[in-house]
């Protein structure tokens, strides 16, 4: 078994800056951690929704997304097109996004998946369209557009915003660098994007409101790309150094940047999937080929039964007590959550929320009738 020997970071002096361009400190440490691999019987991936996509070769176009949902059934996502990849949930796991390429059109699109109903969102756009992000409130995807530029005889790439009701698409960025992967914070003002200069990705916090850049992460010759948020945290991947290209993951938490515990200087582990706190899906070559395995804040184990020997890459996980609105907890948002929802502000006795956060809609921390109308609205919206 591989991962015996594992890279720990310790609080040293080096060479990357965080936001607002102050130095941090950072290190590696080697130490010996069998225990921290699991080979069999690993701990299980809590109950929730799977997406992720595999392949043979990024150049064979032979991507397949695949959803896994609660009850372990696995189903293909399949339409008009081919090489889907990158899905990534909404507010409701019923609804996600992903890209992949048109058949007919022949160029790359944004999909929605909504209730099993499949639109492309960018059909005939005469752009190159990739990395589709839902923001946080659901009503619009972030993603990255590229337009084929004479002048300079290569794709310029920039950050467009979806509007998923009018299909509007408004551009964010107009230069020639690179931006991509796009990926919200949790309130919605900011985007973390890779941006690249000559064939470097930095980690970038992209402000909405005035539209100014901020470098979170840069290493000297050093790639890093790949931002995921979640709460608080920042994840993203980078090179382990500017000769040693491992992927390494790292989380960023207030000024602080960390690499995981599983990260490694022999493999890549990328495509952080935060599952909660310290937990986490991501994907590896530590036995060969990706695979996808699963960190439970102590245990990294693989997720054998989903893994191929194909590569499987670009986890999105959607929790199943985390549903909005579903406060009976049985994984769906319907009117028999408002029935008792507003049983319970009644004060019936027999009224008791299995999930109350789930009810809190407008995120201010009470219950009260302003939630139960945006419940009303939300469930009407769907
Ligand atoms: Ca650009
Ligand atoms: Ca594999
Ligand atoms: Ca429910
Ligand atoms: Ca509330």
């Amino acid at each position: 078994m591989v991962g015996s020997v594992l890279k720990r970071i310790i609080s040293l002096a080096a060479a990357f800056t965080v936001l607002p361009g102050v130095p941090i400190a950072y290190s590696v440490e080697t130490v010996s951690d069998d225990a921290l691999y699991e080979e069999l019987g690993g701990a299980e991936l809590p109950e929730g929704w799977l997406l992720w996509h595999s392949y043979n070769s990024y150049i064979d176009l032979d991507s397949q997304l695949y959803l896994r949902t609660p009850d372990g059934t696995v189903r293909t996502v399949s339409g008009d097109f081919i090489h889907a990849m990158n899905g990534s949930f909404g507010r409701s796991p019923e609804q996600f996004t992903f890209m992949a390429i048109d058949r007919t059109a022949d160029e790359w699109d944004i999909y929605l998946s909504d209730r099993g109903e499949i639109t492309n969102l960018t059909q005939n756009s005469g752009f190159r369209n990739e990395d589709p992000k839902f923001s946080p409130d659901g009503r619009t995807i972030v993603f990255k557009r590229s337009r084929w530029n004479e002048s300079v005889s290569d794709f310029v790439c920039d950050l467009a915003l979806l509007d998923v009701k009018t299909r509007e698409v408004t551009m964010l960025t107009d230069d020639f660098a690179e931006e991509a992967m796009p990926y919200f914070s949790a309130d919605g003002k900011y985007i973390y994007c890779a941006r690249y200069t000559q064939g470097i990705g930095s980690i970038c916090r992209f402000d909405l409101s005035p539209q100014t850049y901020e470098t979170i992460f840069s290493e000297n010759g050093v790639n890093a790309y790949y931002p995921v948020v979640c709460g608080d945290k920042l994840y993203f991947t980078k090179w382990f150094s500017a000769d040693n290209h491992c992927d390494q993951i790292m989380c960023c938490d207030g000024g602080e940047i960390t690499s995981v515990p599983f990260d490694s200087d022999k493999y890549d582990c990328s495509d952080a999937c935060p599952v909660d706190g310290r937990k986490m899906v991501f994907s590896s070559t530590m036995n060969g080929d990706y695979d996808l395995y699963y960190y439970d804040g102590c245990q990294v184990s693989s997720l054998s039964e989903l893994n191929t020997d194909k590569n499987e890459l670009g986890a999105d996980y959607f929790a199943f007590d985390s549903v909005i609105g579903d406060v009976n907890a049985d994984g769906e948002f319907s009117i028999a959550d408002i029935v008792l929802f507003q049983k319970w502000l009644l004060a019936s006795p027999d009224a008791k929320l299995e999930n109350w956060r789930n009810a809190d809609l407008c995120g201010d921390g009470k219950l009260n009738v302003f939630d139960l109308c945006l419940m009303k609205r939300e469930l009407f919206e769907k």
